[in-house]
């Protein structure tokens, strides 16, 4: 275990009092000291919102890029250096919405990363907007009427583009989510792990005290793991009871593990072919 306040950073936060990105923050730190991930190997890439905020307060590598588009920069960062521990930070319309198609084809690609998203179901940063999650009926200051929309089920979608790590956590169970977070980045491959995070300000229905009542954490010992049809029973679970905990897990080969030119060394380690790239510069300067 590394001493925890070695990933203390020194931006001040500016998230309200009682944010629950409070507790996601805390149990990443608590995952990376855990499993003695030093802040020098642990890259943190996020996109725009509250949620994108995360890595100026964990002191580590991070790339801070455009709404939506973490995800893609996380896969190449992974595929260029193996030995980072790549953590994307996400929001519900950061990867969802804006980004939702990145969401779909990193599922596709299993690169060995982590996505947490921090799932407020609201635009927090743009000051209370619907996001793709927000439940049918929400009333917002763009949506007077009501939110229309079926809302977008993560974990089922992830299951059913064949995601081989899925998981749900709550931002007010720091010690599970740590645990979520530390499985995660253990498993080989893209480990999604969404998770329910209230918005103090903004979400005046998915409060700490409605998640309370209908939170429960799976059985480790009783659900299994692998049964993909019952976790998409599960997936359907949100209005009743919530379930936490890993949904579903299986394996197939991560995307660096399926790139012929890596599979010697990684990107970092490769000599960089001087002579071949001026060749290629020349020939297309001539074209052009
Ligand atoms: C391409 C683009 N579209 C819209 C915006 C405006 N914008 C900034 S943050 C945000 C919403 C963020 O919501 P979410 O990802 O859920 O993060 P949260 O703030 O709730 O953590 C939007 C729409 C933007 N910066 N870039
Ligand atoms: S607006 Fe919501 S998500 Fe943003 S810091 Fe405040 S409570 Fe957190
Ligand atoms: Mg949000």
């Amino acid at each position: 275990m590394i001493d925890i306040s070695r990933y203390d950073s020194t931006f001040e936060n500016k998230w309200c009092p009682g944010c629950g990105n409070f507790g996601i923050l805390q149990a990443m730190k608590h995952a990376l000291s855990s499993l003695t991930i030093p802040p020098e190997k642990v890259l943190i890439v996020s996109g725009i919102g509250q949620a994108g905020k995360t890595p100026h307060f964990i002191r580590c590598n991070m790339f801070h890029g455009l709404h939506g588009r973490a995800l893609p920069v996380a896969t190449g960062a992974k595929v260029a250096n193996h030995d980072l521990t790549v953590l994307v930070s996400s929001g519900d319309g950061d990867c969802y919405g804006e980004g939702g198609n990145h969401f779909i084809h990193a599922i596709r690609r299993n690169p060995n990363i982590t996505l947490l998203v921090h799932n407020n179901q609201v635009y927090g940063l743009t000051k209370g907007q619907a996001s793709p999650t927000s439940s049918i009926g929400m009333i917002t200051k763009l949506q007077p009427h009501g939110v229309h929309q079926t809302p977008f089920n993560p974990i089922l979608v992830a299951l059913s583009l064949g995601a081989t790590f899925v998981a749900r956590g709550f931002s007010g169970k720091i010690q599970q989510l740590s645990q979520l977070i530390q499985q995660g980045i253990q498993h080989r491959g893209f480990s999604i792990i969404d998770i329910c995070q209230p918005c103090v300000s903004f979400n005046s229905i998915n409060t700490y005290p409605w998640y309370q009542k209908r939170i429960y954490e799976l059985d480790e010992a009783t659900h299994n793991r692998s049964d993909l049809k019952h976790a998409m029973e599960l997936a359907t679970e949100w209005e009743e009871r919530i379930p936490l905990g890993i949904i579903y897990q299986s394996q197939r080969p991560a995307f660096e593990d399926t790139i012929d030119a890596l599979k010697t060394l990684p990107l970092v380690k490769q000599e960089t072919q001087v002579d071949q790239l001026r060749t290629i510069m020349n020939n297309e300067h001539k074209r052009n």
